[in-house]
């Protein structure tokens, strides 16, 4: 059985669905800080309120429920934890330390995601290194790689069976992402159906790593399926499927929609964390000692993001 925190937020809102599909759905504890009424995560299997800053909660919850697997995603996002320093330190870490400690206690399996904000302006920014320098100059770096190294340090003194990803920007159409860096490639697709127009406020000509919904979530499940043996890291594992600035996603969104505008207004604080970020990153440990794949690249991404928005936004507007 597998808990699994922030359930109802971007990744989460889509890994319950795809856990419940391939385990079974009462195999799969959903919990987050509210419950959302009529949500297809909270009807269609076990779903709890919990605080990860509750400590006792979570061990309660996972023992009461017999779990053998714990999927910690709740946290804030770069932007929301920029904004709000010690809130993001208190809830990315205090968190992270209760869902690990309930891990050990009730030896479950553990993934956290770590990010490609867990590297700084000195990493290396193209072709980024498994192995490379950590100085990232965000609260949220700083929680990515203080939660990657406490990871790495309850598998090698408790044993605990832990395993992360670096995510990219995750661009995915079921719920929308909250206070992010990359978030503008969600928001994009929304407004191309919407507006026909886009207004970045991430600068032409910046590439970051991004993934589809899909493909993370099955990067997932591969990685929690893997051969231990076969692990020479665990936390965490570079992954991506496409290094891209606004401009790319214009020109593949123009393919189908061939007025699509797109214009700029920087946000300067956004940006200025885009830029601490590498340009692209090498996943080539995951593919080795897992079997890392990305099916989606931007065009597949692209014509799959339109489709599902239409039907979903157009649905709303009646
Ligand atoms: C963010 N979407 O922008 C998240 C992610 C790599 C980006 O960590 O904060």
């Amino acid at each position: 059985k597998i808990l699994v925190t922030g359930a109802l937020g971007q990744i989460g809102s889509e890994l319950i669905m795809k856990l419940r599909e391939v385990y079974g759905a009462d195999q799969v504890v959903a919990t987050d800080i509210r419950k959302k009424e009529a949500d297809p995560v909270v009807d269609s299997g076990p779903f709890e309120i919990l605080d990860v800053t509750d400590g006792n909660r979570m061990f309660e919850l996972a023992k009461t429920h017999q779990v053998d697997t714990i999927m910690h995603l709740a946290a804030l996002l770069s932007a929301t934890a920029e904004a709000k320093p010690l809130l993001a330190w208190n809830l990315n870490m205090g968190g992270l330390v209760n869902a690990l400690e309930a891990a050990r206690e009730l030896n479950c399996q553990f993934f956290t995601p770590s990010s490609i904000g867990a590297f700084g302006p000195s990493t290396p920014k193209d072709n980024t290194p498994q192995d490379t320098i950590q100085r990232p100059t965000t609260m949220y770096g700083v929680n990515k790689v203080s939660g990657e190294l406490l990871c790495d340090y309850y598998y090698q003194k408790f044993g605990v069976d832990t395993r992360g990803v670096r995510f990219p920007g995750l661009i995915s159409y079921v719920a929308p992402p909250g206070g992010g860096t990359t978030d503008y490639a969600v928001d994009i697709y929304y407004k191309a159906i919407l507006d026909g127009a886009y207004t970045s406020y991430i600068g032409k000509g910046t590439y970051m790593d991004m993934m589809y919904m899909p493909d993370a979530l099955n990067a997932i499940i591969a990685l929690m399926e893997a051969d231990p043996s076969k692990l020479i890291h665990r936390n965490a594992f570079n992954v991506t499927a496409m290094s891209i600035e606004p401009e790319d996603v214009a020109a593949a969104i123009r393919k189908h929609i061939p007025t699509f505008a797109l214009s700029y207004d920087v946000d300067p604080v956004r940006q200025a964390i885009a830029d601490s970020w590498p340009n692209s990153i090498d996943a080539t440990a995951a593919m080795n000692e897992w079997g890392f794949k990305a099916e989606f690249d931007l065009e597949k991404m692209t014509e799959d993001m339109l489709t599902k928005l239409r039907g979903k936004l157009l649905q709303q507007v009646g």
